[in-house]
Order: structure tokens, then sequence, then C-alpha cells
């Protein structure tokens, strides 16, 4: 069983396995530490990951990015056109259910593929290079997801997991997965059994590609409680990287008299450049940038100093404070109370914006004071924190436990039919889990049903529907369109089962916001009162029960003692949620495993081809020189030609092209002829050796 951590960034995927000595970063088939979220289409074959990035220039419209940002949205949200499409080279498309896909040519068609076919596809990869390392099939794993993913998008990214078989055993926030990679690793966490025992408070501040997550986390021995968090989905690197390229472009307008901006390729190029140039600026106050035959056959080169970037991005700059303030307000706690802060993700590398952050929680820019701290890796800490959430959460691995408590970012409201029922408050709804409500938890919720709604011999049932208190979620700077539904249930068959003449009856079940972040209804049950008989029982008992049953008694003397009881009915509950529905599941599951399948043909294809074509040089020289007494004379003319033949048709279009099994078939053919000759000169040299062998050993 595998114990992996995923932390599925924007840009690059990070993927930690935990193993006996600790957690490891797994590298990819090029070595590296983290692979470019990213697949490409072509005429043959997807690319996915790294050499999904190497087509990006060439094979510009058929290579999708921004992978994370687009799974579980839909195509007409204005966030999508607004904020996502600027980074997307492919032509965004509606699903069929409205979502929103890409169109790519692949295999010579044009095709459309959702983002949740385009995640599968990239979890598959993320799969196989996990399983390379393992030498296991990886399957249970942890994936982090921004604490801002609606339920809606943390259900997409299930499915696509679910189908490339990854089993996933629980989505952690990003920020949590740092905290808990923070926390677990720490021996000196204050002790909650000594006296006066106050929590360390740490700030987890990640700004990454695409978003900045604030967390504000308290740490005692054994576990973390989440306690406020703050979000900018829409501050991350590449928004920076478009403020720089649209300055650059103003530039090359003036200077070379072009607009680069109306040539997507032209943006592409320079946005790769200024991301490049972004990173430099972080280490050197100055540097050229320089893009070659960015349009019109030319050449642009601009100098570009930090000052004027720092300049162009101010308007991110400006949301950091604010950000950082709501966190703190949500978590209840001030900047004294920070004990330190944790900088994670690429962007905190930019020396201005730790300036904001060492100014903002030191209250001064007084250097000694900073609480800036290097204790975790910025670039891997999320990927171990899923490994180590991953390791607790798996049966085989034993890991130290350490308890997670997270915190609620979205108000939740629930309502339900108010026409057959009368719910916990007369309103027909009511925010159930507010803003900074712990998660996972639990609320006891109760319905009741007057008779008179139930039809005679028949049940009625009570809707209820969940969703996110909009405008709340907006006035924290929350997508500005993400849909707020979230899921529809109905507790089924409530009827009276045994006190038919009862006026009404009660209804509970239990409201869960479980550890996904998922709201979730559990525990349907019927509470019914019943009137029993009491049979003579011994006196004393007979005493204890003698007041509740008091009045009872007044009116019916001389009927039978009657005491009335609950019962308790388990009943059924319904759930409709943003899931796919299985034949979808289905189809998309067959047509991923297809296109595997082909990959793993273009892949087996091309290595028969190098082994045919390795055979021929390598034979060809080995005839003319090592073997060339060991081949009968009149055939080795013959079977020299019929190797340059064999070269020369691997370089025509059908000898370049060829399938797997034509190629296995021409190596074959050559190898009847070859592997005698080869026999004969390993027997012949093999033989002395033996020879002398067996004279030393007399
Ligand atoms: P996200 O968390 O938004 O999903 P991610 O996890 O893939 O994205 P990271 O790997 O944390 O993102 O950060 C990548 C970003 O950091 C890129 O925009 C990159 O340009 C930027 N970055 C990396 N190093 C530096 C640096 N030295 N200076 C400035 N920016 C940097
Ligand atoms: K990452
Ligand atoms: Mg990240």
């Amino acid at each position: 069983m595998s114990v992996v951590g995923i932390d599925f960034g924007n840009l690059n995927t990070v993927i930690a396995v935990a193993r006996n000595r600790g957690i490891d970063i797994v590298c990819n088939e090029v070595s590296n530490r983290k692979t470019p979220s990213q697949v490409s289409f072509g005429s043959k074959q997807r690319y996915l990951g790294e050499s999904a990035k190497t087509q990006e220039n060439s094979n510009f419209k058929n290579t999708v990015s921004q992978l994370k940002r687009l799974i579980g949205r839909q195509f007409n949200d204005p966030d999508v056109q607004q904020y996502e499409a600027p980074f997307i080279n492919a032509q965004l498309v509606e699903g069929d259910r409205g979502e929103v896909a890409v169109k790519v040519m692949y295999q010579d068609e044009p095709r459309v593929f959702t983002f949740t076919q385009l995640v599968a596809m990239y979890l598959g990869k993320i799969k196989d290079i996990t399983s390379a390392e393992l030498k296991i099939p990886a399957t249970d794993c942890v994936i982090s997801v921004p604490g801002w993913f609606t339920e809606k998008q943390r259900r997409a990214l299930l499915d696509a997991a679910d189908i490339t078989g990854l089993n996933v055993l629980r989505l952690i926030n990003d920020t949590t997965a740092s905290a808990l990679g923070y926390g677990i690793t720490k021996t000196d966490l204050p002790d909650p059994s000594l006296p006066n025992c106050k929590p360390k408070v740490v700030a987890f501040v990640d700004i990454g590609h695409s978003n900045a997550q604030v967390s504000i986390v308290s740490f005692i021995k054994g576990k973390l409680t989440v306690k406020g968090t703050a979000y900018n989905p829409n501050f991350g690197g590449r928004n920076l990287d478009l403020a720089l390229v649209k300055y650059c472009a103003e530039q090359i307008k003036e200077k070379y008299k072009m607009d680069v901006l109306t040539n997507p390729k032209a943006t592409f190029r320079l946005r790769t450049q200024c991301e490049k140039t972004k990173k430099i600026l972080s280490a050197n106050p100055v540097t050229i940038l320089n893009v070659e035959n960015i349009m019109n056959d030319r050449d642009v080169s601009m100098t570009v100093k930090r000052d004027e970037f720092e300049e162009l991005i101010k308007p991110y700059l400006d949301t950091l404070e604010p950000l950082l303030k709501d966190a703190l307000e949500v978590a209840k706690v001030t900047i004294d109370d920070i004990d330190s802060v944790e900088l994670v993700g690429g962007t905190t590398r930019i020396p201005c914006v730790k300036k904001i952050l060492n100014d903002f929680f030191s209250g001064s820019d007084d250097a000694s004071k900073s609480k800036l701290s290097t204790t975790l890796n910025q670039d891997e800490c999320v990927a171990r924190g899923c490994a180590f959430q991953c390791a607790i959460l798996s049966p085989v691995f034993r890991v130290r436990d350490f308890s997670v408590q997270d915190c609620n970012d979205y108000p939740i409201e629930i309502s339900w039919d108010n026409n057959g029922f009368e719910g916990p408050v007369p309103e027909g709804k009511v925010e159930i889990f507010s803003i900074g409500n712990n998660v996972p938890s639990a609320k006891r919720c109760t319905f009741t049903c007057p008779l008179a709604n139930i039809p005679d011999n028949g049940s009625a049932s009570c809707p209820i529907s969940g969703k996110y208190v909009y405008e709340k979620a907006i006035e924290r700077g929350m997508l500005k369109a993400f849909d707020p539904s979230i899921g529809e249930w109905t507790i089924n068959n409530i009827r009276p089962f045994e006190n038919k003449e009862a006026e009404k009856v009660n209804v509970t079940v239990i409201a869960r916001l479980n550890p996904n972040g998922f709201v979730e209804f559990t525990d349907p049950t019927l509470l019914e009162e019943v009137m029993i008989e009491v049979k003579e029982e011994k006196k004393e008992e007979k005493k204890e029960e003698k007041k509740e049953e008091k009045k009872e008694e007044e009116n019916a003397e001389k009927q039978p003692k009657m005491k009335k009881v609950t019962r308790k009915h388990p009943l059924t509950i319904t759930s409709k949620n943003s899931s796919l529905p299985k034949s979808m599941m289905d189809s998309y599951r067959e047509a991923e495993s297809q296109m595997a399948a082909q990959d793993k043909l273009v892949i087996d294809t091309e290595y028969k081809k190098n082994a045919l074509e390795e055979y021929v040089y390598d034979t060809r020289s080995k005839v003319s020189y090592t073997y060339t007494d060991f081949v009968d004379p009149s055939i080795k003319d013959g079977f020299l030609k019929q190797l340059d033949d064999m070269e020369e048709w691997l370089y025509t279009d059908e000898g370049s092209e060829a399938t797997k099994s034509v190629y296995v078939k021409k190596l074959d053919e050559l190898k009847k002829i070859g592997d005698p000759i080869a026999l004969r000169y390993r027997e012949s040299t093999d033989r002395p050796k033996a020879e002398q062998a067996l004279k030393d050993t007399i």
C-alpha cells in the first residue's frame, strides 16, 4: 500500500512518499523534484507533465495549463473569462454539463475534454511517476487543495483522481498541510498537561503561481487548530507575470513599433520571458529581458529594474495587508499573538513581498524583530504535509498521531420545505456552519412534521438543500462567480410507525462538515412517542415511576397503567451532490484507459523501432569486423546488404511510421541470420576461456 502526498499546484506538482525512514520527495523521469501541471495533445499521443511543457511552444494551441484553476468550474462563469482565459493557449469551450472544457486537435481530430478529464490524465502521470519510484502501483494518497475551493471543485478533483485509479484518503487544504508538516516534526510544542500552557501561534502565508492563502494556526503537543484563514484567489505569480507582460508590451510598441498583444503566440513568448525576468529581479536590482523572434522575425530586448517591477505590481501588493488583517480577525488574535511566520510558495521569494510580510508581523521595520522563519522548505512542505496526513490515515503505516482541526471558510446555509415541516427555526433556513466553524464537525437538527401533512396510509419526505452564503463569501474576497449550491437531500418514509393517533412526528438528522469540507447528513431518525402499558412490577421500582405517571393515572384510574416512551426508527436519506453520475464516470474511465493504452503503444512502438535501429548498426559493424571469421562467406555480402536496406527503410515514410508488430517482425528476420553468427563467435571465445579455467583448477 502506498503512502503518497500530492501538492497539485497550478504551475508545478510536488509528490512526497512516506517511508520508514521519513518523507521523501519523488523525482520525475527527468530527475526534477516538481512536475509541470500541463497536458498536451499530439497527432499520435498525449504528452503529460514534463513532455507537455516541452511541447508548449511548438504545439501552442494543443497544450493546456491552469488545470487546477478550471476543474469544477462553469464555462459561462464570468471569472473564467476574466481571470483564467488570459493564461490559456487552448480554445475554451462549454462542455455537455455546462462545465468549462477545451477543444484541441488530438490524433488529427478535434476533440473536447473537460477539466475533470484533463486533471485525470495529469494525475495518471503523477501516479505513474510515483509507481515507478515505489515499484508498486501508487493508489492511496492525500491531495491538497486551496482552502477556498468549493465543494464542487473538491468533488471534481476526487472524480478526476477516481478516473485514473487513485484512492484519495482525504483532501487537505494547502496551508493546513504545511501546518501539519510543521507541527508533527516539532518536538518542543507546548504541553497542555503542564500549567500555564500557551499554544504556539504560527501564520502560514502561501503565495504560489495563482493564489495567496493565509492561515493562522495554533499548536500544542499532538494537535493543531486552524484558527482563521483568508484568501486572495487572484493574486499569484502568474498575475505578476501578466502585469510585467503589459508593461513590456508598451515598451515594445514604442521601441519596435509592433503590438505583441495582438498575437497570442508572441504574448505567450513574452510571458515566458517575463516569468524568468521576475525571478531574476528577486536576486538582482536590474536585468535585461530578451525575446528572440517574438514576432515578424524580430528580436526584442529591454532593461527592467526591480523598482519598476515593484511599482507595476503595487495593486497586488496593496491587497496583502487587508488579507492578513482579515485572517487575524477571523482567528480572533492580534499581531502580538503571532509567534512566527512561515513563508510558503514561490511568490514569497520576492523581496518586497517578504518585506511587507515582515513589517506587518513585526509591527515595525526593525529587522531584528522579524518573525519570518524558514523552518519549512517552501516548495515542498505542502506535499510533505500531505504525505504525513496520508501516513496518519493509512492502516499500514505507523506514525506519531497528530490531530488536525481545520476551520470553515464559507458560511453554509441549509433550507428545507417549510410547508410540510417545521425545522430547527421557523424561517425555513439557517446558517448551519459559519466562518471559523470547526472542520470536521457535526450538529443535530430536528424537524417536526404534523400528521395532517402525511397522506393516509402513506409517508412524507423532507427535502433539504444546502448552499454557500454567496454574498458573505464574496465579501471576504472569494471567487466572484462560483455556483453557491452544494447539494440536496431528502429524508424519506416519514410516517408514524406505531402511534397512529399522534399529532406530529419528530425527525432528527446529523448535519456534518466532513474532513474533506463536504456537507453531509447522516443518521436520519424518526422519534415517535408511544404509550406503553406498565406491567405490575416490584414495589420499589413502582415508586420511582409513580411521579411521572401520576397524571395519567388520574385520568384513567381503572385502565391499565401506561407510560410514555420515545421510540427511534432509523430512516433513509437520499442525496444529490456535484459528483459526476456513475454513467459519466464509466465513460470517462473507458476513454482514459483507451488513451493511456494508445500512449503506451506509441512508447512501445518507439522502443521496438529503436531496438531494430540499434541492431542494424551494431550487427553491421560486428559482421564487418569482430564476427568476420564466423560468417559464412556465401551469405556475408547478402546480409550486409540486408542491413543497409533496413537502415534505408527506417528513414522512409513507411519505415519511420510503421506499427509495433512490423518492427518486431523485421527484427526477428534479421536475428534469424545474425543470431547463429553471434552464437558461433561466442562459443569460440567462450571455449578457450573455459579450457583455461579448467586448466587453472587442475
Ligand atoms: P498554486 O499554489 O497557486 O497552485 P504552485 O504551487 O504551482 O501554484 P509555486 O510553485 O508555489 O506555485 O510558485 C510558483 C510561482 O512562484 C511562479 O509564479 C514562479 O514564477 C514564482 N517564483 C518562483 N521562484 C521565484 C523567485 N525567486 N522570485 C519570484 N517569483 C518566483
Ligand atoms: K507546488
Ligand atoms: Mg501551491
